[in-house]
């Protein structure tokens, strides 16, 4: 038996905070439901079912319009509930998604017409074996052409030997929850020195989110804040933000996604770069057919 995770938060408050029109929430999930869509047996957590039509009423409680949905390992290389949400999100939801090494020229271009620009790949103990490293560079080289990205999820402590092999692939990287520092140590410490670094390489991104899993001192994750606010002031067109709904393997204090959508003014304080980092830099890594002129279309606010 897995251990079973806890469940999301059960009314998220409604933010205090307005997000420009075509908002993404650029890293969440979208789990089950069990009977419609089995979790992978090899999976090392069994996540509370967190079907789409409940992210659908988050995300418009929050103010997002857009989404990219990113799957996670207790779905394995089975990428059809995230597939499913997408397909019923009218164009504005893409994803990210997880592939066997093997994986065919077909399924590839099955899952690039189902929205998907990326896969993803862990490193990080609690989500057991890491990728292998041949298998991500074989990988790499066969989404590279498609205009994908990789999308790296690590423990902090796996920066030092894994930049050197993740600045040799040959494409766009994105790398999740601001490479998972231990808030407690400051911005100081040697693991986000490393990031600022490798973030100098300008094939590289960084998702600005997972407050709650890089904080020490818990709600309303303060700690936190100094690490994503350096990261946007310095690479402003290279930064993301999710919620990470439904919070996979969240232990304590569950976060209310409102609460998460509040830390967004002090996290990027200049209206222009929060601009950049919900509506720009998600539509030139997901969307980039509605680039014009280096700008994305005026997008639409959705009723
Ligand atoms: C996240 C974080 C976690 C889980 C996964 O693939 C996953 O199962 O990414 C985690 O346990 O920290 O981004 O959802």
């Amino acid at each position: 038996m897995t251990a079973q995770n806890l469940p999301f938060h059960p009314a998220p408050s409604k933010p205090r905070t307005a997000l420009p029109a075509g908002a993404c929430d650029a890293h969440c999930h979208v789990f089950g439901p069990a009977a419609r869509f089995a979790f992978a047996p090899e999976r090392t957590y069994t996540p509370v079912d967190a079907p789409k039509e409940t992210l659908f009423a988050l995300h418009r409680l929050l103010g997002i319009e857009r989404s990219v949905l990113v799957q996670a390992s207790c779905h394995g290389t089975d990428n059809a509930a995230m597939l499913d949400a997408i397909a019923a999100s009218d164009g504005r939801y893409r994803g990210v998604a997880m592939v066997k090494e093997d994986v065919t020229q077909d399924e590839l271009k099955r899952l690039h017409e189902g929205g998907v620009r990326g896969v993803r790949f862990n490193f990080v103990t609690h989500l057991g074996k890491d990728a292998d490293m041949d298998a991500v560079r074989r990988i790499a080289d066969r989404i590279a052409p498609l205009g994908w990205h990789a999308v790296v999820h690590f423990d902090a402590n796996r920066l030092e030997t894994l930049a050197p092999q993740l600045k040799a692939l040959p494409l766009t990287l994105v790398i999740d929850h601001m490479g998972r520092v231990d808030a407690s140590q400051g911005t100081d410490q040697p693991a986000f020195q490393m990031l600022l670094e490798l973030m100098e390489d300008a094939r590289f991104w960084v998702k600005v989110c997972g407050a709650e899993r890089i904080s020490r001192a818990g709600p309303p994750f303060a700690d936190a804040v100094p690490f994503a606010k350096m990261l946007v002031e310095r690479f402003s067109d290279r930064v993301l933000w999710g919620t990470d709904w439904p919070h996979p393997n969240i232990k304590k204090n569950m976060p209310d996604d409102g609460a998460l959508v509040d830390l967004l003014p002090e996290i990027a304080p200049d209206a222009a770069n929060l601009k950049r980092l919900l509506v720009d830099n998600p539509t030139r890594l997901y969307w980039p057919e509605q680039m014009v002129e280096g700008q994305p279309k005026e997008l639409a606010r959705q009723g």
